[in-house]
């Protein structure tokens, strides 16, 4: 296991639906990436959008087919399980629980605490710091226990840190102050004791002063047994930046902590239309983080932001950019899916 992975991972071709590794062997192209996951130690999951999967008869057999663990994209989030203040709206979230179930699938819960995708009636009215800080606890223990027992890792603390590694500012912080972080990861604990309870962000895969932040924010937190059990990277790459060349050491020091790591929403956007070697450079963005990913104990799983162009977040919010996903909007592979099957096939 885990010993393909050397310089031999680019010897690997898929032509015509077939995959030939460098020792010659052929692997046909009808298991789908759950396939080509199976013992390597990593599970491979999307994010999903409960409308295509109630809606898109294609969209759903994909994800049954192709992936191990499902995130939901959005109806776990405060504003979607909450809306009205006390009345709970946990229908859709059950339904991906139901359809993971009969898959076989993990579910990876996202997100116990953010600052964004609030239910209004949090900033609208004029809570005191005691009420917010009350608010924020009954709302883990509804939410991880609703759901207790039935999610394999939850994303307790979502994006807490800025760019230069300080706190980020939120209502969370202002209300809480700093012991918020730790507060929320027993409180999670002690809802679902079986989770395993991640912290999550943006521009936290490779080296720099916020993943610096993180690497002690995560050992200061295990030092006083505050139950932080992963670090999750969630992968948003754009090629126009450059791809991160220091990945596999950003991940093997969070391994080296003890904690589990995990790619938890991957997607390489590009500024649009695309072209072979736009598309190419995605292929290698997929295909860089996996690696890392293959490379170290106790990368858990990697997740795609969404699998294909049809139904993704990157056009509505970085105008001109897209193609984020490893399929295109007719759900055909393109290169970035084969990357991802051939580093499979080759860490089994
Ligand atoms: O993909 C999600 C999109 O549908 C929502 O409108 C958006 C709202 O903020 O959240 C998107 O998912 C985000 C995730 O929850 C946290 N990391 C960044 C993701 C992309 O914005």
């Amino acid at each position: 296991m885990r010993t393909g992975l050397g310089a031999a991972a680019l010897a690997a071709v898929t032509v015509l639906g077939v995959t030939v590794l460098p020792n010659g062997s052929a692997v046909a192209h009808d298991t789908g990436l759950r396939g080509a996951a199976r013992g390597t130690g990593t599970r491979i999951g999307t994010a999903v959008d409960m409308n295509a999967l109630a809606n898109d008869p294609a969209y759903k057999a994909a994800v049954a087919r192709e992936f191990d663990t499902v995130t939901p994209e959005n109806v776990m989030k405060w504003s979607e399980v909450e809306p009205t203040q006390g009345t709970y709206n946990w229908g859709p979230a059950d339904d991906l629980i139901k359809f993971a179930r009969s898959n076989g699938q993990k579910v990876r819960g996202h997100t116990l605490v953010w600052h964004s995708q609030l239910p209004s009636w949090i900033n609208e009215t004029d809570f005191t710091k005691a009420q917010l800080r009350d608010l924020l606890r009954r709302h883990i223990f509804a939410e991880a226990g609703h759901f207790k027992g039935k999610i394999w890792a939850w994303d307790v603390v979502n994006e807490p840190l800025n760019e230069d590694g300080t706190l980020r500012d939120t209502i969370w912080l202002r209300a809480l102050g700093p012991g918020y972080i730790a507060d929320a990861f027993r409180w999670a604990h002690q809802a679902d004791p079986s989770a395993i309870l991640f912290i999550n962000d943006y521009n936290a895969e490779w080296l720099s002063p916020k993943t610096d932040a993180y690497y002690k924010l995560v050992k200061d937190l295990r030092r006083q047994h505050v139950p932080v059990q992963g670090f999750g990277m969630q992968g948003h790459l754009g090629i126009q930046y450059g791809l991160p060349g220091d990945v596999l050491e950003n991940v093997k020091r969070f391994d080296a902590l003890g904690v589990k790591t995990a790619f938890t929403e991957v997607d390489v956007r590009m500024i649009l239309p695309s072209d072979q070697y736009r598309t190419q450079a995605q292929a290698e963005g997929f295909g860089l983080m996996l690696r890392a990913c293959l490379l170290v104990k106790n990368c858990i799983s990697y997740t795609v932001w969404g699998f294909t162009d049809k139904y993704n977040w990157v056009p509505g919010v970085f105008s001109g950019e897209g193609e984020a996903t490893p399929m295109d909007d007719q759900m055909q592979p393109k290169p970035a899916y084969d990357t991802l099957r051939e580093t499979f096939l080759l860490a089994r």
